[in-house]
């Protein structure tokens, strides 16, 4: 039999509004969503997140503005952030990722981790669990919910059964018992369709799922037909896959002198380059997209980028690319005080290598 797994879920609590909170203690308490501005109810767009106080109104992540105003008129629109997300998403995941055989980022806000060797059973799980959580509240001040099963299906419907700030751990005897209340939907695609699908046939709970003959399921939805009739036992036997969290690889460098000089630029996007080059071999990657950064001396910043269609790893392309991107910014009267070269898009294969 193989070894038991232990996979651990982890989801971040009403993120970017969590994130804005943290950084403005003041909005605390009080109803905040993060999304387009509601402009009186007028406006468009869609509520990208809002906090537990504010989904009490009835607010919910992707709700038309206009809907979310007419709501709770008291609450808080932020704009959206990104960049303050996707720093804060960066340095908690790399704080995950320390306690795992392997992890799967799946989203801004979420994670799997593969525990399976790193601690003993689902009693040790639950241990580290708890400690994670502390060491995310103590460090970033955010709090997540996470959930502990034996495969990722499981997992990640434990994680959100108790949130916010939640601590589900199903061991393997509980399973069945853990899924057989649920409706149908907490199952990985099942959406509204299939759902109302099964309703027809009378089956709403995973326990209605469970007992339903594999055949008239296989009848009904094919090949995921037999999916589900997995999922509704609780077997999930996919692997949590490494996924390259590396999105790009670059260096910059600020002039001890600011400069105009042509060959002091070109050495330097070449020495950039080769840099670059070579984390990008060390990690085994291939790029598509070369970005320059050009700062003037007067702090004026300028970023462009060049794109080829089939990934590769020549250092030579970096540094022809860098240099077509700098010629119009030579031809300015100013001179350049930083310059930086990065490379993008990046893939573990070659394009054409991924056709075969
Ligand atoms: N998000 C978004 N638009 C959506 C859903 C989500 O922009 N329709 C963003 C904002 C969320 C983040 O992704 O903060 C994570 O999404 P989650 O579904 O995990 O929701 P939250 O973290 O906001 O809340 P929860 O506490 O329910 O996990
Ligand atoms: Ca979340
Ligand atoms: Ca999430």
């Amino acid at each position: 039999m193989p070894k038991q797994r232990i996979i651990m879920h982890i989801d971040m609590d009403y993120f970017f509004v969590a994130v804005e909170e943290r950084k403005n203690p003041e909005l605390k308490g009080k109803p905040v969503a993060v999304g387009a501005d509601p402009k009186g109810g007028k406006g468009r767009g869609v509520v990208s997140t809002c906090n537990y106080e504010a989904r009490k109104f009835g607010l919910r992540s992707g709700m038309p503005i206009s809907k979310a105003y007419k709501l709770c008129r008291d609450c808080i629109f932020l704009p959206v952030s990104m960049e303050l997300y996707v720093e804060a998403s960066e340095k908690i995941m790399e704080m995950f990722r320390k306690y795992a055989d392997k992890s799967e980022q799946v989203s801004i806000d979420e994670i799997f981790l593969d525990i399976s060797s790193k601690v003993k059973d689902f009693k040790e799980a639950e241990k580290l669990a708890k400690k994670i959580k502390k060491e995310i509240y103590d460090n970033e001040k955010l709090t997540c919910s996470i959930g502990v099963a034996p495969n990722k299906l499981v997992a990640k419907i434990a994680s959100d059964f108790e949130k916010p700030d939640g601590l589900t751990v199903v061991n393997p005897d509980r399973v069945s018992g853990f899924l057989a209340p649920m409706n149908v939907r907490k199952l990985w695609g099942i959406g509204p369709k299939t759902a109302e699908a099964l309703k027809e046939m009378g089956i709403e709970t995973v326990r209605q799922l469970s007992k339903a003959k594999q055949d008239r399921l296989i009848d009904e939805f094919g090949s995921f037909g037999h999916e589900m009739h997995l999922m509704s036992k609780g077997i999930d036997e996919s692997e949590v896959e490494e996924s390259y969290e590396i999105k790009s690889i670059g260096r910059q460098v600020t002039f001890q002198k600011d400069t105009k000089d042509k060959k002091i630029i070109f050495d330097t996007i070449d020495s950039l380059a080769k840099e670059t080059h070579a984390e990008l071999k060390e990690e085994k990657l291939f790029y598509k997209t070369v970005t320059l950064t050009v700062r003037f001396e007067d702090f004026d910043t300028h970023t462009s980028a060049k794109s080829i269609k089939i990934a590769t790893d020549s250092l030579e392309m970096i540094k022809g690319m860098a240099k077509e991107l700098i010629a119009p910014y030579l031809k300015d009267k100013r001179k350049i005080r930083l310059l930086g070269v990065r490379v993008s898009k990046l893939s573990e294969k070659e394009a054409q290598k991924q056709l075969v």
